[in-house]
């Protein structure tokens, strides 16, 4: 199945100053843009053409690296979008996320510092995670295209922590990066939502 663009479910500007329209404009136009073109491109002729997004990810990975990266972050990105709104973060979770936060990650506070020291800690380009694995939350770091889907987990929340998504708004601050989406751009109810598909 061919990959295609999804248009942002907000305007370029909705989330400023936290995420600017600059920083989406080449974040979302170009450089998504390019894992669906060079992805199609690699995809054709291989035997997971006519596969589902999430089998070509779990598929290719370790074995078609042109494959697997762009196939990887088109999966993230397709994600990383529905996970920030307008007016979003801070701790206004849905109940049945925020047990389940109180249950295995030592309470919002205490997920709040561990998923920002994952993408803190993450060296060089990756992203930051909290995924859902045997039926319990975990957060979780991985370099380059790599997700929690590669590990036999589901992600419910991702932050990308590569330059591109921040260095024009924060330039070398990824940690004031990840605290401003922490508290200002998570869309709960869809994390919320993830969880309850994940099980
Ligand atoms: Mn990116």
């Amino acid at each position: 199945m061919a990959f295609t663009l999804p248009d942002l479910p907000y305007s370029h500007d909705a989330l400023a100053p936290f995420m600017s329209k600059e920083t989406l404009e080449y974040h979302h136009d170009k450089h998504h843009q390019a894992y669906v073109t060079n992805g199609n491109n690699a995809l054709k002729g291989t035997q997971w053409e006519n596969k589902d997004l999430e089998e070509i990810v779990k598929g290719s990975f370790g074995k078609n690296p042109a494959v697997f990266n762009n196939a990887g972050q088109h999966y993230n990105h397709m994600l990383f979008w529905k996970w920030m709104k307008p007016g979003g973060g801070g701790d206004k979770l849905p109940g049945k996320l925020k047990n389940a936060v109180e249950r295995d990650l030592g309470g919002l506070a205490k997920a709040k510092a561990d998923f920002i020291a994952a993408g803190v800690g993450q060296f060089g380009s990756g992203w930051c995670w909290i995924a859902v694995k045997d039926g319990k939350l975990t957060i979780d770091k991985t370099p380059n295209g790599e997700s929690p889907l590669v590990k036999g987990a589901t992600p419910i929340l991702g932050c990308d922590v590569w330059e591109h998504s921040y260095y024009i708004d924060y330039r070398n601050a990824r940690p004031k990066y990840l605290e401003a989406f922490w508290d200002h751009l998570i869309n709960w109810e869809e994390v919320d939502q993830q969880l309850a598909r994940a099980g």
